[in-house]
C-alpha cells in the first residue's frame, strides 16, 4: 500500500482509460455524491466509468444519477473505492469479488484499513466529496452543474448540513465555490430533501424511538435498538433509517449515542455518535469497526440483549480510558 497525494491521485485517474467506482453498502449522500461526481468527471474526459454498489440507490438521491446508465460492458482498467473505510463495507458479494483487487481508494476516514493498493486519504476532510473536489481540481475536468450537485450533496450530508465539527473553513469554501459557480442548483431543496422531508412511516418511527430510548452509564450513554419486526411493523426500509444515528444524542447530558439496527436475525449494525470528548472510533475499533472520532460504527452478532451489553461495556471502557 502506498499513500498518494491529491496530485498523484489526479494523475492516476487522468491516465486510466476506464474505471469501476465502488461505494459502500447502505449508500449515503457522501459515497453516492462522490462516486457519481467521479463518474461524470471520467466520462467528461472520454473514459468509460460505472458506479457499483451492493444496494440500490435510495430514491431521494436519484437526482444525482446519470440519465443514461452505461449498458455497454467493459473491463475496467482501474478499480477505485470512494468513501469506503474498510473493504468489508462493500457488502458480501462485492467483498468476495473485489477483495485484493482495489487499485485506488479516495477516503476521509482516519480508520481506513489500507486495503487498496494506493490510498488518497485526508482524515481532516469533512467528506469524501471534499477530498474528491481537491482531486478533480487537479484534473483536466470542468466542475459541471451535475458534478457540483453531487459534491455539494456529499458535503451537506456528511456534515449534518454544515453543522458538525468536521466542518472546516475549507469545507465552507468549497461549498461557497460550488454555489458561486452554479447558482442554479436548488441547494435549499437538496437540504430540505436530505434533512427535513421524511416518510410518514419515519415520522411515526421517530415518535416510537423516543419511547424506546434506553439509558445506561448514569445517563451518559443512550441507546436505541431497531429490530426487524419494528421495521416491518412500520413499513420502513434501511435507507429511511439513515439519519437516526444522531437521535439519542439529542437527549441532554448524553455523551455517547448508540443506534442498533438489526440487519438480519442476530446481526446488528451499530452507529455510535459522540457529543463531545469520547472517541467513538476507538471504541468501535475494539469491536471490529471504526470510523471518525465523533461518528463511528461496527457490527455485533448476537441477541439484542447480548449486543447491548457488549456495546455498553465497550463504551464504559472507552470512557474510562479517556
Ligand atoms: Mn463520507
Amino acid at each position: 500500500m502506498k499513500y498518494l497525494s491529491v496530485q498523484e491521485t489526479a494523475a492516476h485517474l487522468t491516465a486510466c482509460e476506464s474505471a469501476e467506482i465502488l461505494i459502500h453498502r447502505s449508500p449515503d449522500g457522501d459515497c453516492i455524491g462522490s462516486g457519481y461526481a467521479l463518474l461524470y468527471a471520467l466520462r467528461q474526459m472520454g473514459k468509460k466509468a460505472r458506479v457499483v454498489c451492493h444496494d440500490p440507490i435510495p430514491e431521494r438521491y436519484h437526482f444525482m444519477l446519470p440519465e443514461v446508465q452505461t449498458l455497454e460492458l467493459f473491463h475496467p482498467e482501474l478499480i477505485v473505492a470512494v468513501d469506503v473505510a474498510d473493504e468489508k463495507l462493500l457488502g458480501d458479494g462485492l467483498l468476495e469479488q473485489y477483495t485484493g483487487k482495489i487499485d485506488l481508494c479516495i477516503d476521509h476516514h482516519i480508520s481506513n484499513t489500507e486495503y487498496a493498493e494506493a490510498l488518497c486519504l485526508d482524515g481532516q476532510a469533512a467528506a469524501a466529496a471534499q477530498v474528491l473536489y481537491a482531486v478533480l481540481k487537479e484534473m483536466p475536468v470542468t466542475i459541471t452543474k451535475e458534478i457540483a450537485a453531487c459534491l455539494y450533496t456529499g458535503l451537506a450530508t456528511d456534515t449534518g448540513c454544515f453543522m458538525y465539527d468536521n466542518v472546516s473553513p475549507r469545507t465552507l469554501r468549497i461549498a461557497a465555490e460550488i454555489m458561486e459557480q452554479h447558482p442554479d442548483i436548488p441547494y435549499a431543496q437538496i437540504n430540505r430533501n436530505m434533512f427535513i422531508v421524511k416518510s410518514m412511516g419515519r415520522i411515526r418511527l421517530d415518535q416510537l424511538l423516543a419511547g424506546q430510548l434506553e439509558s445506561a452509564l448514569d445517563g451518559q450513554c443512550m441507546l436505541i435498538c431497531v429490530t426487524r419486526s419494528l421495521m416491518e411493523e412500520y413499513g420502513l426500509d434501511e435507507s429511511e433509517l439513515e439519519g437516526i444515528a444522531g437521535f439519542p444524542l439529542q437527549v441532554e447530558g448524553v455523551q455517547v449515542g448508540i443506534v442498533m439496527k438489526e440487519r438480519e436475525k442476530g446481526v446488528f449494525k451499530v452507529s455510535m455518535r459522540s457529543a463531545d470528548w469520547v472517541n467513538v472510533s476507538a471504541i468501535c475499533q475494539t469491536l471490529g469497526g471504526g470510523g471518525h472520532i465523533k461518528a463511528a460504527g461496527c457490527t455485533i452478532n448476537g441477541s439484542a440483549e447480548e449486543a447491548k451489553r457488549i456495546l455498553i461495556d465497550a463504551v464504559a471502557k472507552g470512557m474510562a480510558k479517556a
